[in-house]
């Protein structure tokens, strides 16, 4: 068992806190995150004063504010909650706020998160996998909570990281991989020492600890014959086994699921359906007050790539929408934003429209694994904030509203125990977007961005070199359309290095069990998943987009390949052929990506030196990786079609 050393600073430089130095703050509260504000404030400059003093900031609870924090604003500034983890979100609050915090025009207000639950998701081993390594899909190094086996010993690395969660509302944390191995099915039993020790770090910033647990923990770890869920042996062992993991750690939120998923166990083995399934464990975590959360991913990997008719991309709905209206109350289906992985661009997933009688969760993804591993600059907010404010139907219902009262938002972490907590230094900003747009969806991303600059490069004084904000904005404001640009066009989604995941493979997933096809020939490339030619995929969706998809004149560009196969020489929406905007993109996605290299190099000087270098030395990869998909994608089409650039540029 390793240490860890303490991280770069993230979003909380000292610097963040200017405005609170000095100021007299009243904390009418006691015990639990309490504590935690209380030495946040010390550490700011703040002076807390006792019940009579003259405060300018009073922390009070209030039990009448029924979720998140009320700010009001006479002679002192006073936030009232009835949490004290809803107080420490206050905190943040004003910290973001800075000098206003203090002003009298401040508005009085009630700041409510738009979304109940609000979830991070890890995906680490306790043992490294021999071909996942220690962090599923993750880029930032090893995990903060195991090295080598075992959970690490000292877990200040953790704490930090409960802080940092906290300031963006983030309250919720599953710490361990969804594909749940042998020695991390233990955490529910032997190992459950370990995710107390964790919980217990999470704790005093208000963060509450959930735990993927394997469907056949029954079998692995209890010795039973099955893990069928209406058998009553196996409903009594999971019964038995959150009594002992609710008596360890009171504050336990519940479980994760991912089962008959990418060879996980799960309740197709004995002829039940995913409702049997988690409304066993549901019954076992109720008298606690848990949830589960299971996961809608659920498809066949072991397709054949000669079979047309079965589309992955159908698979949740398919599986699920059948079973709206049976999950039990604490039941909440988590289902990934798009029908297929998380890729650059997708549809929105047409379950989050199909299931009014459950409580649905959305799933986003910020470790970057199809964007660019987070040696890419790809900031995902406004990728995150359309998918959350588009609405799915006439109803003009988006979802975020849709998902707002029932199961929330969820989110694959990108942190691990790397130097600046990310990998790519700029990636952290993925991180404090997901929250910051879980708990305000309607907030704009260049905004959210802005916030993440201010927090995280202000000099102790509270300012923020003009030189680096502005850098940062040309860099990342529109990195994710920059990454979309170079990489698989127009929504077809993959050609990426089949396992890994980085880098072009135009055709390596093209004759693959996992179904993910493009279907490019000579004559057109996309997968037609209308209702009238193709998969039927596009009716799954209600009026009026299914409508919209169906038809190839009406389907937007961005998303033509995913739902039509189409002749290279169809025209788009925005005049140009497909052909030709795969060259234009491509052309233009790479040189964007010199344009970036060109902006940090100016801020030498302007930034930490060892930030400074590890940005351009991701950069520098990313330059090359852009040329790579640039040349790889275009060669491939031309080579396709015959047809040549309009433009004449070098074509391999
Ligand atoms: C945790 C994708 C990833 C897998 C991941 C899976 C999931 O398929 O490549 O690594 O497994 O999604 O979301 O469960």
């Amino acid at each position: 068992m390793t240490s860890l050393p303490l991280a770069h600073p993230a979003w909380l430089a000292p610097g963040a806190f200017a405005a609170i130095r000095g100021r007299r703050v009243r904390i009418d509260a006691a015990g639990g995150p309490v504590e935690s504000l209380r030495a946040d404030v010390i550490d700011a400059g703040g002076v807390i004063v006792s019940d009579d003093a003259q405060a300018d900031l009073v922390f009070t609870l209030d039990e009448s504010v029924d979720t998140g924090f009320r700010l009001d604003r006479a002679e002192t500034t006073t936030v009232s909650a009835a949490s004290t983890t809803s107080l420490l979100h206050g905190w943040f609050h004003l910290v973001r706020l800075g000098d206003r915090a203090f002003s009298p025009d401040l508005p009085a207000g009630h700041h409510r998160p738009a979304h109940a639950l609000r979830m991070l998701d890890h995906w680490d081993n306790v043992i490294v996998h021999p071909v996942m390594g220690q962090v599923e899909r993750g880029y930032a190094g090893g995990s903060i909570f195991y090295d080598a086996g075992a959970v690490r010993e000292d877990l200040r690395r953790v704490r930090t990281y409960a802080r940092l969660l906290a300031a963006i509302g983030i309250d919720r944390v599953s710490i361990n991989n969804v594909n749940v191995g042998a020695t991390e099915s233990e955490l529910l039993t032997d190992r459950l020492g370990d995710v107390e020790r964790i919980a217990e770090e999470f704790r005093v910033w208000g963060v509450r600890v959930h735990l993927a647990v394997s469907f056949a923990s029954p079998m692995r770890l209890g010795g039973l014959s099955t893990a069928d869920p209406l058998d009553t042996s196996v409903r009594q062992w999971w019964a038995d086994a959150a009594a002992r993991v609710w008596d360890r750690i009171p504050d336990f939120g519940g479980f994760l699921v991912k089962a008959d998923s990418e060879g996980q166990p799960g309740p197709f083995a004995y002829g039940r359906n995913h409702a049997d399934g988690a409304n066993m464990l549901a019954a076992a975590v109720a008298p606690h007050g848990g949830v589960v959360h299971w996961r809608a991913f659920v498809y066949n990997h072991r397709q054949d790539w000669r079979d047309r008719r079965t589309d992955r991309a159908r698979a949740a709905y398919d599986h699920f929408t059948p079973l709206d209206g049976s999950f039990a109350d604490n039941v909440i289906v988590q289902v990934k934003h798009g029908p297929m992985d998380f890729q650059t661009r997708e549809p929105i997933s047409p379950v989050l429209a199909a299931m009014p009688s459950t409580r649905l969760a959305v799933e986003l993804q910020v470790t970057q694994e199809y964007t660019g591993h987070q040696k890419h600059v790809c900031y995902l907010g406004p990728w995150w904030s359309e998918i959350l404010n588009s609405a799915l139907d006439d109803s003009g219902a988006t979802v975020s509203q849709i998902v707002a009262g029932g199961g929330g938002i969820a989110a694959v972490s990108n942190v691990g125990d790397d130097a600046f907590w990310s990998g790519h230094p700029l990636a952290q900003a993925n991180l404090y977007a997901f929250g910051r747009l879980a708990w305000d969806p309607t907030l704009d991303p260049a905004t959210v961005l802005d916030e993440w600059i201010s927090l995280t490069f202000a000099s102790p004084d509270g300012q923020v070199d003009a030189a680096v904000r502005e850098t940062l904005h040309a860099i990342m404001d529109r990195s994710w359309e920059t990454y979309e640009l170079y990489t698989a066009p127009l929504g077809v989604g993959f050609m990426v290095t089949p396992g890994s995941h980085y880098g072009p493979s135009v055709d390596g997933y093209e004759y693959s069990p996992w179904g993910t096809y493009h279907f490019a020939d000579r004559d057109g490339v996309g997968v037609d998943r209308s209702l009238s030619s193709g998969t039927g995929f596009a009716g799954q969706y209600l009026t009026p987009l299914r409508q919209q998809y169906e038809s190839a004149a009406t389907c937007p560009d961005e998303l033509l390949l995913f739902f039509h196969h189409v002749p290279y020489s169809h025209v788009l929406h925005s005049g140009s052929t497909v052909i030709q905007h795969i060259y234009d993109t491509h052309f233009a996605g790479a040189d964007r990506v010199d344009e970036m290299v060109e902006r940090w190099a100016t801020l030498d000087g302007h930034v930490e030196r060892a930030l400074f270098d590890r940005v351009a030395e991701r950069l520098d990869e990313q330059r090359r990786s852009a040329r790579e998909w640039r040349d790889q994608v275009n060669t491939y089409f031309l080579r396709k079609s015959g047809i040549p650039d309009a433009a004449g540029r070098t074509i391999h």
